[in-house]
Formats: structure tokens, C-alpha cells, sequence
């Protein structure tokens, strides 16, 4: 196994042409991806907090809105979800001189803002910076920090803020940023588990945590966010997940009724995936569930180098090597029979691939 480059920092050189940017622009917006994240919204909101200190106006202006459970970083700074129509938004676009991209580093990703920003940008002096920690980024900024061996993007921020702090010779964390930042890391490293999380980022979580970000509150707050109905929905999925194929496969259909009778919602059953990747055995996990529209929605898990990505772009979605999806335009019953027969020769053949490797 390849362990990804663990604890490495950027120096502080490094970071001068974001800081300059930073430094040189009056007006900011900062932006992430779609579906927003804790790092990408803890990372928005840490900088944007910073800026303002150092006398800059500052937007957060997002593709999607902000998921339920991170509805309390609006306390720390107001995020705005821009529609693509909202005047407002556009006459910030317009008008701003940088706008930063995190913890994305595709311009696609930015969604609804990406033909304003590009418009901003051949009409004016506009400055795109981005700071993110993904595979393969796209060349559209002026400046970009794009470093993969980083847990989170709130890591890369953590470090982008040092080094501001040194060069404007004052003390910039507050334990609002603290929080922000926390949430970030926290969540990106799936609560310090998932293997970027070096000797380094523990050392940094402490820091925040001194700095006054409070850990068992933010766990609190992001984690135990059930709605009751949600809850009852993970009871029932929960019994009626299925293990086939000698335990390789794990399976679980979600029909309308079952949402419908827990009174919950689609989003509800984000959480229940990683459930069917809980046991050991399990190499393939699909999630499906019917849409009321009557498409059905299909959700992919996997171990080691099982790329369910591929799985999914047989029919049209995508993902990362562990985990992708797709959106099925016909009944839940046949989108069943046929992925079922798909999952196993997919398992066979990634299978007979690794296998293949091992002896080479
Ligand atoms: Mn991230």
C-alpha cells in the first residue's frame, strides 16, 4: 500500500503569492463546490473571519445551501447560496477584485457562479485564487494552492493563516476561526481516522482546540443532528439491508413507502451508507432509493482497489475510487435486477484484476 506523503507543511514562502493576492484585493468572495462540505464551509468561514479583521469586505457566496447540520457556521459569518438570479450575489461578482475557490479545484464545481466569475474576470482585473487538496485540478486561477497530501482544505487554511499572521505581525485566530477551522479538519478526516491524518494535523487540532474551538460540542452539534424521523428511517433500513454472495455484497433498497411511513426525507438517507460497509467482509455496498419522481437514486461503497467509480459511469454518474453514484430514469424493480447482475460480474472482474496484479 502506498501511504500518501504525511506531514509535510507548506513554507511560508510558499504562501506569499495567496497572501499577496489576499493582501492587494478590497473586495472578496469566497466560494466551494456544490453540496458543501464541513471542510469547504469551515474553511469559507475561518478566511472570511480573518479578512474582515484585516479590513477587507468580504463575501461567502455558494453554489448549493448550507446542509442542516452545518446551519451553525452562519452564526460565525453570514453564507449566502447564490441561485444563479440573485442581483445581489451578481453585483458582488461583478464587482469583487479576487475571488477564492476552496477546497475545489475545478471551475465546474463552483456551479452557478462559474459564467459570473469568468465573465467578472475578461471584463475586469478580477484575481482567481484557489486552495484545495483534490486530484488533478483544472487550470483557470491565477493562483493556486493545490497540495494532495493534505487531510482538508481547513489544514491548508490553518497554515495559509499562519504564515498571514506572520506577515502581518498580529495575532489573527480568534476561537470563532478556531471553530471554523476545527469543523473543517474534523470532518475531512472523518473525526482524525482516515489515514492523511498525520502526526501534524493532531498537533493543529490540539492547537485549535486551545485557541477555543470546543471538540465535543462541534462533534455534538454535526453528528448527533437526527431528526427523529430520520432516526426511524435508519431502524428500518438498517433491517432490511441484505449480505449476498458470501458476505461480499451488502444491499439495501429504500422504497418510497419506507420514507414515506418514517416521515423522512431524501437526505435522511445520506448517513445510512456507511453502515453496509460495516462489515468486514463486505467488499461491494449499494444503497438504492426511489425517487418520487420515479427515477432511483444508487449510491456506491467499496474496499481497497474496487473503482465503483467505474461501476458508475456505466450508467452515466461518477465519483471517487470508494465511493460514487448514479441516477437510474426508470423503475426501482428493473434498475434492481439489473444492477444486482451488474455488482456481482463488476466484483468478478475487479477481482480477477487485483488478482492479476498480485501475480505480476
Ligand atoms: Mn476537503
Amino acid at each position: 500500500m502506498i501511504l500518501p506523503e504525511r506531514g509535510r507543511t507548506l513554507k511560508a514562502e510558499e504562501w506569499s503569492p495567496v497572501i499577496d493576492e489576499l493582501l492587494d484585493g478590497q473586495q472578496i468572495v469566497i466560494t466551494t463546490h456544490e453540496n458543501s462540505d464541513g471542510d469547504g464551509l469551515g474553511s469559507e468561514v475561518a478566511l472570511a473571519l480573518v479578512l474582515r479583521a484585516l479590513g477587507k469586505e468580504v463575501s461567502i457566496v455558494n453554489p448549493t445551501e448550507v446542509p442542516p447540520n452545518y446551519q451553525f457556521l452562519k452564526e460565525l459569518y453570514p453564507i449566502t447560496m447564490f441561485d444563479g438570479r440573485d442581483e445581489t450575489a451578481i453585483q458582488e461578482l461583478a464587482l469583487c477584485d479576487v475571488v477564492v475557490l476552496l477546497d475545489a479545484n475545478l471551475r465546474d464545481r463552483m456551479g452557478s457562479l462559474w459564467p459570473h466569475v469568468l465573465f467578472s474576470k475578461e471584463l475586469g482585473s478580477l484575481k482567481i485564487v484557489c486552495v484545495d487538496h483534490h486530484l488533478e485540478p483544472d487550470d483557470f486561477t491565477d493562483v493556486m494552492v493545490c497540495e494532495n497530501y493534505a487531510s482538508s482544505t481547513g489544514e491548508l487554511v490553518y497554515d495559509l493563516l499562519t504564515a498571514l499572521q506572520a506577515r502581518v505581525g498580529r495575532e489573527l485566530f480568534t476561537p470563532q476561526i478556531a471553530e471554523a477551522l476545527y469543523v473543517a479538519v474534523m470532518t475531512d478526516t472523518g473525526s482524525f481516522r482516515f489515514p492523511k491524518t498525520s502526526p501534524y494535523v493532531y498537533q493543529l487540532a490540539g492547537d485549535l482546540v486551545g485557541k477555543g474551538a470546543d471538540a465535543s460540542e462541534i462533534y455534538d452539534r454535526i453528528f448527533n443532528s437526527l431528526s427523529p424521523p430520520a432516526l426511524k428511517l435508519l431502524g428500518a433500513a438498517l433491517s432490511a439491508i441484505t449480505i449476498l454472495d458470501e458476505g461480499e455484497i451488502s444491499w439495501l433498497f429504500i422504497s418510497l413507502d419506507m420514507l414515506k411511513s418514517t416521515g423522512s426525507k431524501l437526505f435522511d438517507t445520506d448517513l445510512i451508507i456507511r453502515y453496509l460497509l460495516s462489515v468486514p467482509t463486505v467488499q461491494i455496498a449499494v444503497l438504492m432509493v426511489e425517487m418520487q419522481d420515479g427515477r432511483t437514486k444508487a449510491s456506491f461503497r467499496s474496499r481497497g482497489s474496487i473503482y465503483v467509480n467505474q461501476l458508475a459511469k456505466k450508467y452515466g454518474g461518477g465519483g471517487h475510487m470508494n465511493a460514487a453514484g448514479c441516477l437510474f430514469q426508470f423503475s426501482s424493480d428493473k434498475a434492481q435486477k439489473l444492477l444486482l447482475e451488474d455488482v456481482r460480474l463488476f466484483l468478478e472482474e475487479s477481482k480477477a484484476n487485483r488478482n492479476k496484479l498480485n501475480h505480476e
